[in-house]
């Protein structure tokens, strides 16, 4: 019998890891018929908000976007997504990024369909329009190596531009692939594990980590990965950007 006392999950002052085993749902007015997992959030001292959204039968979404442009990513399943006038139906792999002041509707999901999001109070730069409403497909981005290294690709899902304060990638390692050092930065990241699994160094704890898996790092937590396994891990991730460091 497994011993309900223990948990991979971990949440300290400079980063998490949250492992689905730890779920209790949120109910967020306006997202219907689903369960909503609030994975980070300011009130773990973090300045973006991640959640997972699972559709039951006639799972909706409904709301607009006010301070907090909302980024979102099909796991699974498909849904018809409106934002503002323009209507797309969305699968597994495609996204779509919501500005701010944008009325939206997610409807007509089939039972199971889950979402990443990402959601960031918006820091507009004088002379730069907020960014357009953007409607993607992974499967179109192209995942050049990373630093050289043919062990590990990256796709970058929203233009690099001053007008995005907010960047969301898709980092793929082959097994035994690895980050080429120890990365120490001013960014804050949140991520997903979409699939595979290795080890993440955080802070010099090291932790294994599996698809399912979600991780958030503040500022400056120093950060390492390896890929182990058969088949390649590959996470989505958020970044802040492009603003001047206060
Ligand atoms: O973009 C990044 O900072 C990325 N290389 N970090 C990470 O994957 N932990
Ligand atoms: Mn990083």
């Amino acid at each position: 019998m497994e011993i309900s006392a223990l948990t991979r999950s971990v949440v300290t002052r400079t980063h998490a890891i949250i492992s689905p085993d730890g779920y209790i749902n949120s109910r967020v007015p306006g997202w219907d018929n689903c369960t909503v997992n609030v994975i980070i959030n300011e009130q773990m001292g973090a300045h973006l908000c991640q959640t997972l959204v699972t559709f039951l039968e006639a799972g909706k979404l409904v709301g607009k976007t006010e301070k907090s442009q909302l980024f979102f990513y099909v796991v699974q399943g498909q849904c018809q997504v409106t934002v503002s006038s323009e209507t797309n139906v969305v699968t597994s792999g495609h996204y779509v990024y919501i500005p701010i002041g944008q009325t939206y509707q997610v409807e007509n999901t089939s039972p199971g369909t889950q979402l990443i999001t990402f959601q960031k109070i918006y820091e507009k730069l004088d002379g730069y329009d907020v960014p357009p409403i953007i409607f993607g497909d992974a499967a179109n981005i192209d995942g050049p190596t990373y630093l050289g290294d043919p062990a590990l690709r990256l796709q970058v899902l929203l233009p690099d531009t001053f007008h995005f304060d907010m960047a969301v990638n898709i980092f793929t390692y082959d097994p035994g692939g690895h980050l080429p050092f120890v990365e120490t930065h001013i960014m804050e990241h949140g991520l997903t594990y979409l699939q595979g699994q290795g080890v993440y160094m955080l802070d010099q704890q090291w932790y294994p980590i599996k698809k399912g898996d979600s991780i958030w790092m503040a500022p400056y937590c120093q950060q390492w990965f390896t890929a182990m396994g058969k088949e390649p891990a590959v996470y989505i991730y958020y970044k802040n950007v492009n603003r001047f460091p206060t």
